[in-house]
């Protein structure tokens, strides 16, 4: 069906006033951000260890299995921070350490440094070539260490 001229600005009206509001509204209450990351983070991790499986020798290597997982590692690697709302540190189960909120900068660029390495990584699945995507995996599991040593607690 073709949309007509009143749809499309709508539509487009629609998606202007989503992406203005604040990333605190996408949530009701606290606990909602919470389980939001926790969410986001969890099938990130999924599907990073299931390339880490491949890299490890665990599982034999499939080029294409590696390029599917390390698309959807590279989607989700983008979610998760708008979940990190004021307030959100102290409800929940969550197991953030308050520096995500006194050192924000600091987390946010371990944020925007593991985005940039996922990203790495999913560009060395497209090539196929195994020894790329292990030196890939390898440099994005140590941004995911990084942040975990020093915003997260120790279980
Ligand atoms: C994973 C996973 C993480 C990271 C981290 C790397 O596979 O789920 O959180 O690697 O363990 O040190």
């Amino acid at each position: 069906m073709a949309m007509t001229k009143k749809s499309l600005m709508m539509l487009s009206a629609a998606l202007a006033l989503t992406c203005a509001l604040p990333a605190h509204a996408q949530f009701q209450k606290p606990e909602d951000a919470v389980r939001y990351r926790q969410s986001a983070f969890n099938v990130m991790g999924n599907h990073f260890g299931r390339i880490g499986a491949m890299v490890a020798g665990r599982v034999p290597f499939d080029a294409n299995a590696v390029q599917v997982n390390a698309e959807i590692v590279q989607t989700m690697s983008r979610l998760p921070f708008a979940g990190f709302v004021e307030g959100s540190g102290t409800v929940g189960n969550t197991t953030a350490l308050p520096e995500v909120w006194t050192q924000a900068d600091k987390f946010r660029a371990g944020g925007v440094k593991m985005q940039e390495e996922v990203a790495k990584l999913n560009a060395a699945a497209k090539t196929g070539n195994l020894d790329q995507i292990k030196a890939a995996f390898g440099a994005a599991g140590a941004t995911c260490k990084a942040c975990h040593d020093d915003f997260r607690k120790k279980p």
